[in-house]
């Protein structure tokens, strides 16, 4: 099953145009005498499929018989979007497909738009898995992905006059036309049970409940080459002997089905809610079900590509990378595997896990830091629990022994954690940190304060195990093939297209960033984009837009730490002036168009209530005549992958304006600054680096430093803050009803109060309000002089070369992996 050869790609249109006949008429999923755009949309992916899935075959081929060290990501999240722009685009066949899909009639803009997104990830952290993907494939890497094939991925957001409504995203409803259903890969995942101890004194887990993983593969192609990695994507089944017939023929159907009822819940939906104690079981299964197949199978590949298994072989051929702690039981999962059913000793299967795993931590919210309850653990994985419980004794062991002057901190760095008898814990992060040769987060000001707090105890003992690996975005999704416009124009005056997999090549552009004839060539693309954007906000929302105001944009997870309220009590605010100057004034002004669109987690009240203000705001903003020329306020809803990439070309300013020290790295600020858009932003995690790269001069800056936030908080607490009266004034206007009956109280009220989370304006929007003004004053300014603005906008494109995911992947190859290219012929 590993023979094949690289089959190169079709460029024919008429090719092309035969192949999706075929698929049109030989894998027909809908009325054969029908072939509408939907139709064409799964006849068109499905050819385009086949030659994936030869390239795929080719990779697979390549990786076995070089038998390179291989990279494994596990992520309980990844977020797609749409493939089929992206696939032919990386295999350079667009023109091909587009011609092919002229001559039955339809425009490829309008087939593309057929596909649905696949969001199986909540945010960044999944979009940079799947930026990742794009890169380690490019860069013809050996690597692979392992996730989840949730049957409901991310939910769909409605706006109602009460706000965010979330309604199950049926991605799945015809079927995916991109994923490879193996029924030839199959693994049995255990839950529950208890440990047997045999009588030689080793150990192994039987009985509970055993559901089987079945692989789907997404084939991902890189660009310009021939590598086609896979993301490996399982589903739960339960085998045909766990349906019982006997209790079905006595009419217990759901009785019947019960093991076929437990795997569907398995990957039922993306993040089931775990506020009752069954959710918190069903996510950690979720996690372990994601951990044990993906850990046999990379076993079984491990021994597939050799006659005799020395395990001692095994990390020089596998690394994983843990994309947060939510794959963290692979850390014990690999022990269990090792010594269970390889033999092995404690101390042999720990050298080996060692060398294999490295952790990548996406946050140092308190909340977002997983902290499993014992008792479930214990209960659902008693094998597991006793492994942990062993690592984290000898952890302690190590440090008695070798750095005493340690010891005291141990409480804190230990990974079970009974402080609290009535509920103890393990804290995954403290597994991870400890099981792992490497740990790293995700821009530098992040990586730094990993170091100096969360895990500064751990650098004492291990100085060189933490590193920084800044997020990147992949350049081809998120400039060439969203902003086509653009991407012609920095081909042009390159005078290559060479950018697109070196990205440091767009420096090339400062030279010419004065440039009156460019400076005219950005605009009209830039133009461009904005009028599709205008289209598109009339199509989803129903509100027009002036493609000539300032497009101003905050796309991201609604979170008070990303601080959308400070964004929309600043529009408060101009509303308010706007309404209180004479039209003589007014027309001094530069018009704006706010835009904010997220999706607030189901049970995060306040977030919700930002999402309703907002809606709320733009309700009576856009309605009223004497300002409307001025200022218009949108709710961008259900913000997904590919609204970005219509929303990210067409902006001009957007918003990153996180209390510093809070928002790890964010990603979509580099996907805005690659597309000539300016940023309005606090130093706050990777705006540091953009900020250095592109220029302060181009960059808005306001706000609080992350070293200084305690203290704030802390005066705060003391009673010392003195707010501005201009942000009592827009709390005001809000309060005394002008954007509907409901007054915000509640919301508002965590923006008072003296100290606590949640009150107390523990994010810093009053600390941070005048110098958001101030800072939004000066954009106002430097709209006006359009020649200043387009040069600001070109070199905010030519210093974005280091936020290429080539450059970040190229780095985890090197300095965590120590994986190699691994090029098909
Ligand atoms: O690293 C990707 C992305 C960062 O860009 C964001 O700043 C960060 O908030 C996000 N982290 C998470 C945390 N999830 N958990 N656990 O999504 O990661």
């Amino acid at each position: 099953h590993v023979k094949g050869v690289a089959v190169p790609c079709a460029r024919e249109e008429s090719e092309i145009a035969s192949n999706i006949v075929y698929h049109a008429q030989y894998t027909p999923h809908f009325y054969p005498l029908r072939f509408d755009q939907e139709h064409a949309f799964y006849a068109a992916a499905q050819s385009v499929r086949d030659y994936l899935v030869q390239r795929w075959n080719s990779t697979y081929l390549q990786f076995h018989k070089s038998d390179a060290k291989q990279t494994y990501y596990l992520s309980m999240e990844y977020l797609q979007g749409r493939a089929l722009t992206n696939a032919i685009g990386n295999l350079g066949i667009t023109d091909g497909y587009a011609q092919a899909l002229k001559s039955f009639g339809y425009l490829l803009e309008d087939i593309v738009e057929q596909e649905k997104d696949a969001a199986l990830g909540n945010g960044g952290l999944g979009r940079l898995a799947s930026c990742f993907l794009d890169s380690m494939a490019t860069l013809n890497l050996p690597a692979w992905g392992y996730g989840l094939r949730y049957r409901y991925g991310l939910f769909k957001q409605h706006i109602t006059p009460e706000g965010q409504e979330e309604v199950a995203e049926d991605w799945l409803e015809k079927f995916s036309p991109w994923e490879i259903v193996r029924h030839d890969i199959v693994y049995p995942v255990r839950f529950f049970g208890h440990v047997q101890i045999n009588p030689d004194g080793s150990r192994k887990w039987v009985g509970g409940e055993v559901l089987n993983a079945l692989a789907y593969d997404v084939p991902i192609p890189g660009f310009n080459t021939k590598n086609t990695i896979s993301l490996r994507l399982w589903e739960a089944k339960a085998s045909a002997e766990d349906f019982n017939l006997f209790l079905f023929n006595d009419g217990k159907y759901e009785d019947a089905a019960h093991f076929h009822s437990k795997a569907q819940q398995i990957c039922a939906v993306l993040y089931p809610g775990d506020a009752t104690e069954n959710g918190k079981i069903l996510r950690l299964k979720q996690q372990f079900f994601l951990c044990s197949a993906s850990l046999q199978d990379i076993i079984y590949r491990f021994k597939e590509r050799r006659s005799a298994v020395n395990w001692d072989n095994f990390p020089n051929k596998v690394a994983v990378q843990l994309n947060d702690t939510h794959p963290t039981l692979a850390i014990p999962e690999l022990m269990r595997l090792l010594m269970d059913d390889g033999g092995l000793s404690w101390d042999s299967a720990w050298d080996l896990t060692y060398k294999t795993f490295a952790y990548t931590n996406h946050t140092v919210l308190p909340e977002a830091l997983e902290k499993w309850s014992q008792d479930i653990m214990r209960k659902l994985l008693p094998r597991h629990f006793e492994i942990i419980e062993e690592i984290d004794k000898r952890f302690k062991e190590m440090v008695h022994a070798t750095k005493k002057d340690m010891a005291g901190k141990l409480p804190g760095m230990q990974i079970l954690d009974s402080s609290n008898p009535q509920k103890p814990v393990v804290r995954m992060a403290n597994l991870c940190v400890v099981s792992s040769h490497t740990v790293n987060g995700v821009a530098q000001l992040h990586s730094d304060i990993l170091k100096a707090e969360l895990f500064a105890d751990y650098v004492s003992i291990w100085p060189n195990k933490f590193q920084n690996k800044t997020n990147g975005i992949t350049p081809r999704r998120w400039l060439l093939f969203c902003n086509p416009e653009l991407s012609q124009i920095i081909t042009k005056w390159l005078k290559t297209d060479e950018w697109i997999t070196n990205l440091d090549l767009l420096s090339g552009l400062r030279t010419f960033a004065d440039n009156e004839d460019l400076q005219e060539e950005w605009a009209k693309a830039k133009l461009a984009s904005k009028n599709r954007l205008v289209q598109y906000v009339h199509n989803a929302t129903g509100v027009s837009i002036d493609p000539n105001s300032l497009f101003d944009i905050q796309i991201k997870r609604i979170h008070e730490y990303k601080r959308q309220l400070l964004n929309i009590l600043g529009a408060v605010y101009r509303y308010k002036k706007l309404k209180e100057m004479s039209e003589a004034e007014r027309q001094k002004v530069t018009p704006r168009t706010i835009m904010i669109g997220g999706k607030a987690f189901a049970t995060y009240t306040n977030a919700k209530l930002i999402v309703k203000l907002v809606n709320d705001v733009g309700a009576v903003v856009n309605n009223d005549p004497e300002t409307n020329k001025y200022l218009k306020i949108v709710f961008i809803p259900n913000y997904n992958v590919s609204v970005a990439e219509v929303l990210i070309p067409g902006s001009e300013l957007s918003q990153h304006i996180s209390t510093a020290g809070m928002e790890a790295s964010g990603t979509s600020n580099m996907k805005f600054a690659l597309n000539g858009c300016l940023i309005i932003g606090t130093l706050d995690g990777a705006n540091v680096e953009i900020r250095e790269e592109i220029g302060e001069e181009n960059f808005f800056l306001f706000g609080a430093k992350a070293d200084e936030v305690p203290r704030l908080r802390k005066e705060r607490e003391m009673g010392m803050f003195k707010p501005d009266p201009r942000f009592e004034e827009a709390k005001e206007f809000i309060k005394v009803g002008t954007f509907g009956s409901y007054n915000y109280a509640d919301l508002l009220s965590s923006l008072e109060g003296d100290s606590g989370y949640g009150r107390g304006d523990y994010f810093l929007v009053g600390h941070d309000f005048p110098s958001y003004l101030d800072a939004q004053s000066r954009v106002d300014e430097a709209y006006k002089d359009r020649k200043r603005w387009l040069k600001m906008s070109i070199l905010s494109t030519a210093g974005s070369g280091k936020f290429s995911s080539d450059r970040t992947i190229a780095q985890y190859a090197k300095q965590i992996w120590g994986i190699e290219e691994c090029r098909v012929p």
